[in-house]
């Protein structure tokens, strides 16, 4: 069943120079495209939107701050059960519990910085999308 993500690579991803390690992850898992992909300091209002299910939990500033504090890569991934294949790639939250050989197994160590996101559902990848790449048809 072919679907679409929206994957960001974080700004700690960007800083450490893991660009190229990640997307060449998702580049060689057969049949799996890039469709969409940018460079971008992320706003308030975009980091609101996209998070709005987290707000109000302890973490969520600290998150925003975060999520704000340098360049980020926002893409699109479509292919072949794409959705649970690159959440399945980034690991679980915590990067300490995330197996080697996880992105954040591999690179993370606190729960904040992990490296990455990616769309959890159908829904919250056309949601997440739309956030990202309104334009994309
Ligand atoms: P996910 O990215 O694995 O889907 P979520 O629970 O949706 O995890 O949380 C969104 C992001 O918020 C996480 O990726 C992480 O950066 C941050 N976060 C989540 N829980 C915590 C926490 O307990 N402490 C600090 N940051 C957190
Ligand atoms: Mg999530």
């Amino acid at each position: 069943m072919s679907q679409r993500t929206l994957v960001l690579l974080k700004p700690d991803a960007v800083r450490r120079g893991l660009v190229g390690e990640i997307l060449g992850r998702i580049e060689r898992k057969a049949g799996w495209t890039i469709s969409a992909l940018e460079l971008r300091t992320l706003d308030r209002a975009t980091l609101e939107q996209h998070y709005a299910e987290h707000v109000g939990r302890p973490f969520y500033e600290p998150l925003m701050d975060f999520m704000a504090s340098g360049p980020a890569v926002a893409l699109v991934v479509e292919g072949e059960r794409v959705i649970e294949g690159v959440r399945t790639m980034a690991g679980p939250t915590d990067p300490i519990a995330a197996a080697p050989g996880s992105i954040r197994g591999d690179f993370g160590t606190i729960v904040r910085e992990n490296l990455v996101h990616a769309s959890d559902s159908e829904e919250s990848a056309e949601r997440e999308i739309k956030i990202f790449f309104p334009t994309l048809a």
